[in-house]
């Protein structure tokens, strides 16, 4: 547990351990997220409240909206390294981005609405999966779950068509946007600090993809996509056709995911393959409750390779981990 935690909000987390109703239990994690101290050594923490505070409302919202009785299909179950939900106006090529990075198989259709149920693919970066939600699309007609969804995702990816026969870009943005904030959620670059403050509205990062960048005149409406958004949020141009983009497209997302890669190592060994992923901001510590909760109980010290300012460098408890930094950990 980090350190410099007030009294008034281990109370509040007192109090929401002892919560019995889900009402009563996300009144007082909106009021641990208000109390949290702002620093660096309670980030970890503080990207932990917010994520069980997604969870909540989103139960509350299934629980309101079908009696506790929600489909299967309403309730996506995050794996893999961070959920990215892709979100769009009808026929903006989600489902085929989904087919192209991932091993899904959606239906995909040159007519709109062929979208009627989430489908959920693993796409892979470098050395991890982000997992890919396509959706129905937004419309007049879009079932409530889908916000839902979307609302719970830790990215949402804005897709743009870009092709001829598409409504104006900047259009489609504006429309996307307004139909998400009249469900309460609104779009941002960055989460911000204090959020869970406003209670009523709810913070999602997004970054835009712009699609379907083979086809006539989209180079040009990317560029005038990209003024138009300027620096409020990334926009990347792809082509599910020829691929172009789908790179600096799957960076982008892994980006906007706010995680790094650990690896592991035992002393004079090679590091492990497979990283350990952790938020943003994660201490060597956390980086050891993750492996094994014992490991974090005895920790000692730590050696860094990578962020560190030398190779194998000795760390303690606090030290912040960064992406592809390796560890051997001294217990
Ligand atoms: N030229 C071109 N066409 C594309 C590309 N990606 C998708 N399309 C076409 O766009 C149409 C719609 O694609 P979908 O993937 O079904 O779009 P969607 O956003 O899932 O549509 P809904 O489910 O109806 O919301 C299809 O005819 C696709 O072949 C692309 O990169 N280039
Ligand atoms: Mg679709």
């Amino acid at each position: 547990m980090p350190a410099n935690l007030t009294p008034e909000y281990i109370e509040a987390e007192q109090k929401y351990r002892k919560a019995r109703t889900p009402e009563e239990k996300l009144k007082y994690l909106k009021e641990m997220i208000r109390l949290v101290p702002k620093h660096k050594g309670t980030e970890r923490l503080r990207v932990e409240l917010k994520k069980r505070l997604k969870q909540l409302q989103g139960e509350a919202e299934r629980r309101r909206s079908k009696g506790g009785r929600a489909q299967p299909w309403e309730h996506v179950e995050p794996e893999g390294a961070g959920q990215i939900a892709l979100v769009g106006l009808a026929n903006a090529g989600k489902s085929t981005l989904l087919a192209t990075v991932t091993n899904a198989k959606p239906e995909i259709a040159d007519y709109p609405f062929s979208t009627f149920r989430p489908a959920v693919g693993m796409m892979p970066f470098e050395d991890i999966q982000i997992q890919l939600v396509d959706l129905p699309p937004l419309s007049d007609f879009t079932e409530g779950y889908v916000y839902n969804i979307i609302r719970q995702a830790d990215v949402a990816a804005l897709l743009i068509d870009l092709g001829p026969d598409a409504p104006d870009p900047g259009e489609a943005l504006l429309d996307l946007q307004a139909r998400l904030e009249a469900r309460k959620i609104r779009l941002v670059r960055e989460e911000p600090d204090d959020d869970g403050l406003d209670e009523s509205i709810q913070p999602l990062k997004a970054v835009i993809v712009g699609t379907k960048l083979d086809a006539e005149g989209a180079s040009g409406r990317l560029e005038a996509l990209k003024e138009l958004v300027g620096e409020e949020f990334p926009v990347v141009g792809i082509s599910a056709r020829t691929g172009e983009g789908l790179d600096a497209m799957k960076r982008l997302f892994f980006e906007a995911l706010d995680i790094v890669r650990v690896y592991t190592k035992k002393p004079g060994q090679p590091p492990s393959d497979e990283p350990y992923v952790l938020p943003k901001g994660s201490t060597v510590l956390e980086a050891a409750e993750e492996i094994h909760k014992e490991l974090a109980e005895r920790f000692k010290y730590a050696r860094v390779w990578g962020s560190s300012e030398f190779p194998g460098q000795r760390v303690e408890r606090d030290y912040l981990v960064q992406d592809k930094d390796v560890l051997e950990i001294h217990a």
